[in-house]
């Protein structure tokens, strides 16, 4: 039997990756935890704890006493709020990272673990249309720096110690339940809210910035789809290029106008523009797809139908 601990339930992954989890493996095998507080789905259908994955003794204490067999780290500062404060960010992003990794070392129990990577290893001298798996990588950002710096720990702590690691290259994660945050993806969204709430949305990046993105419910399905492959299937033991489409802030605002044709958008690009002129446009994830068997279900009219759909549904409830 499976008891899985998830680090970072609060957040925009972490609250729907743990309910789907728990449908899967059973509501009180999925342990939630997070250093804030949980949505109430989550602390009501299943064992939700504050845990600060910082404290590696408590972590290692939380791991034995509730058996642990699978670890999600999904907690992370992102690309744009590292850039504010690079020290406390590579701090919090590699030593959480270096507590899961020992811990997944000295705990025979734990058999696997997932921790996401990001196309932000990706830098100014990577090719940007269909970004292979394997290429020049020297990313510009203190959380790219982190994220490459973590694949490349992953892969040493599975070759030297066994330790099962995983992990996916994410695009920008698009998603209604939990708004991500400090992202340079954001935009994609945040454009959706508001839209919604103002039919009006300032980009701070240019209207043909082309980024990676794709569907929360996507993401989730190639996550544990990557989660339980057997072992001998999988080529990559660092993180895997994955893609899902590639959007610009104006192809998603032509979109939004299906529901609300009064809708204006305007440009004023901030630092994280220069953030995006370094990642890809679009990325080759064809090793995944041979390896998993994997392909993405959610096309841009499909997102803007849930998204219009559930923020609008979101909004009615809270003023009710
Ligand atoms: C970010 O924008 O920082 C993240 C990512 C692509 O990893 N969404």
């Amino acid at each position: 039997m499976e008891r899985i601990l998830i680090i970072g339930a609060s957040g925009q992954i972490g609250s729907e990756l743990t309910l789907k989890l728990r449908e899967l493996y059973g509501h009180e095998n999925v342990f939630a935890t997070d250093v804030k507080d949980a949505p109430p789905d989550i602390k009501e259908k299943g064992p939700f704890q504050l845990l600060d994955v910082m404290d590696d003794k408590h972590l290692i204490h939380f791991v034995i006493r509730h058996k642990i067999t699978q670890i999600y780290h999904l907690a992370a500062v992102l690309s744009g709020n590292a850039e504010k404060l690079p020290v406390q960010a590579w701090h919090i992003n590699m030593d959480s990272l270096m507590n899961i990794l020992e811990v997944a070392k000295l705990v025979e129990e734990v058999k696997k673990v997932f921790w996401p990577s990001s196309i932000a290893v990706f830098g100014a001298t990577t090719p940007r249309q269909m970004t292979p798996q394997i290429t020049l990588m020297e990313p510009s950002t203190v959380y790219g720096v982190s994220k490459l710096a973590g694949e490349r720990w992953c892969e040493y702590y599975y070759k030297r110690y066994g330790v099962d690691i995983r992990s996916l290259r994410y695009p920008g994660l698009i998603s209604h339940k939990t708004e991500p945050g400090g992202g340079t993806t954001d935009w994609a969204v945040e454009i959706y809210y508001e839209a919604v709430k103002k039919k009006q949305y300032t980009s701070f990046v240019n209207a043909d910035t082309i980024m990676p993105m794709m569907f929360m419910d996507d993401a989730i399905k190639a996550t544990i789809s990557l989660m339980e492959a057997g072992r001998s299937s999988l080529t990559t033991h660092s993180a895997y290029n994955i893609s899902g489409l590639n959007l610009s802030p104006a192809m998603v605002a032509e979109d939004i106008k299906r529901y609300i044709p009064d809708f204006s958008i305007e440009y004023l690009p901030d630092f994280r523009q220069h953030i995006a002129d370094t990642w890809p446009q679009s990325v080759d994830d064809s090793d995944f797809r041979h390896d998993i068997g994997w392909q993405p279900a959610f096309a841009l009219p499909d997102i803007t139908d849930v998204m219009i759909d559930e923020i609008r549904k979101k909004i009615r409830t809270s003023l009710t």
